[in-house]
């Protein structure tokens, strides 16, 4: 039973496997305008709902205190994922958020090279990031319900690639801007451009 398979066994498996790494799917891409904003930096692009369950990746996701700024200023992670808080400076910090979503937590105030972390458990959870012994200090941690999402930078242009093809909700959030979601549809191969419109919030 050791013979070679026939040729046509070959060719069938190689199809399956071909259709199997070839879902229909398709990108969305564009660019958001800020109307009242210096820039439309920071911005956060992403699709409201999509079907299925996205686990959180097994890394943890990393937010630095350094020269009394947190890095990155918007954090975007999908739900259940682990942020670990980092002391960069040689002066003690402290994390907490008043959010509910984020059960209000205070991690406490500790010194460089110690770490301590929370996982945020809530979808569409915005908590902002405060150090109450530097009351200037702000970051934000978006919680997603699935990965595709993108953060803008200066020039407000966005990707978002490898979505299955269908009619999804494209969101838009910014802490100082708001603007109206949109229907796409994605195309089974190739791209979507879609154009954002934000206002300044008042
Ligand atoms: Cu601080």
């Amino acid at each position: 039973m050791n013979k070679s398979k026939p040729i046509w066994m070959v060719l069938l498996a190689a199809v399956v496997f071909w259709s199997a790494n070839t879902t229909m799917a398709g990108t969305i891409k564009g660019k958001v305008k800020v109307r009242g904003l210096r820039s439309p930096k920071n911005v956060v692009v992403y699709i409201d709902r999509v079907e299925g369950q996205f686990k959180p990746p097994q890394e943890h996701a990393i937010v630095n205190q350094k020269e009394m700024v947190f890095h990155p200023h918007v954090l975007l992670i999908v739900a259940g994922t682990t942020v670990e808080f980092h002391n960069g400076d040689q002066v003690l910090h402290n994390v907490f958020t008043p959010d509910k979503c984020a059960e209000k937590f205070n991690l406490g105030t500790w010194p460089a090279g110690e770490v301590r972390s929370y996982t945020f458990k809530e979808v569409d959870c915005e908590a902002v990031i405060l150090c109450n012994v530097h009351p200037e200090m702000e970051a934000w941690v978006k919680v997603l319900q699935n990965p595709y999402f993108y953060k803008t930078d200066k020039d407000g242009v966005f990707t978002i690639e490898n979505i299955a093809a269908g009619k999804y909700t494209l969101k838009v959030w910014h802490k100082k801007a708001q603007g109206p979601s949109q229907e796409v549809t994605v195309p089974e191969k190739g791209e979507v451009t879609v154009n954002l419109k934000m206002k300044r919030k008042r």
